[in-house]
């Protein structure tokens, strides 16, 4: 089958370009790495070269090792991913020590996979292993509101958790183990993937201070789903806010209310988050 016949990449593509639309993704903002099931790599095999030379990963992810990915570009716009799929995103192949990959599909006007390349495979690494390999997604992208609330809100999971569940009945049944959050730290690089790999051993969303959302999933409408809510309750937030002269709300979700919600929805929630 053609790579981009495959529905796994019709669905990558869809994701882009949904957060595109969605005010996300300013010029190369964002960016969106899946975890191949083997029997999706077996039906394009023909169509990928593996005739490439290794490349630097920047951190060793073992547990990844000989596993294919399909990932955003470093430098590429999401707002062109569906047009031209093939110049914006490649699929990748780890090495036997999971240290090194090589491009064995796209990117057909030269580049590498997305700058957050170690922390999306260091993500990729804990959930797989937390969740017994059902996890295979890592989305990131550049949601306004949640930037908005990491200037004026304490950067603490327990305070963002509490706020975000707050703002939506639905939002502690989508992510009841809550948020993370990673203080500002340079992006790109080794130090900021540990900070949110770290963060990925108990929770399915990490905000990156002053930059973004990192969010997790076993599928493309679950995680782009994930990242929705939390970014659509962060506007109510932020709308709360503006409208209240700072934090205090007339009446909000109390702590009984979430632990009734918990009960009849069968969900367990954060304990730290509804501390009052
Ligand atoms: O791809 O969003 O964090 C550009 C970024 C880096
Ligand atoms: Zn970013």
């Amino acid at each position: 089958m053609k790579v981009l016949d495959a529905l796994f990449v019709k669905q990558f593509i869809n994701l882009c370009d949904n957060g595109y639309k969605k005010g996300w993704h300013e010029r190369n903002g964002g960016n969106l790495s899946y975890r191949i099931k083997d029997e999706e790599i077996a039906s394009i095999k023909e169509n990928l070269n593996e005739d490439k030379p290794w490349l630097d990963i920047g951190t060793t992810v073992p547990t990844l090792k000989n596993e294919y990915f399909l990932v955003t570009g470093s430098g590429r716009f999401m707002m062109n991913v569906k047009e031209f799929p093939e110049s914006n995103i490649c699929i990748i192949k780890l090495d036997e020590t999971g240290s090194k990959f090589k491009i064995v599909w796209g990117l057909i006007e030269g580049g590498r996979p997305t700058s957050e390349l170690p922390s999306h495979l260091m993500n990729l690494e804990v959930v797989k292993r937390r969740t017994n390999g059902e996890f295979r997604i890592v989305y990131h992208c550049h949601a306004t509101n949640i930037i908005a609330l990491t200037f004026v809100l304490p950067l603490e999971d327990k305070i963002f958790t509490r706020e975000l569940w707050e703002m939506a009945t639905e939002c502690p049944v989508v992510f009841p183990e809550g948020v993370g959050v990673v203080p500002w730290m340079v992006p790109g690089g080794k130090d900021i993937a540990v900070a949110t790999s770290k963060l990925m051993e108990k929770y399915n969303v990490a905000i990156w201070a002053h930059h973004g959302l990192f969010v997790t999933g076993p599928t493309f409408d679950i995680t782009f789903g994930l990242a929705d809510t939390v970014e659509k309750s962060a506007e109510i937030l932020v709308k709360v806010i503006s409208m209240n002269g700072g934090l205090k709300k007339r009446q909000t979700i109390t702590t009984q209310n979430f632990i009734d919600l918990a009960k009849d929805f069968n969900v367990k929630l954060n304990e730290d988050a509804l501390k009052d």
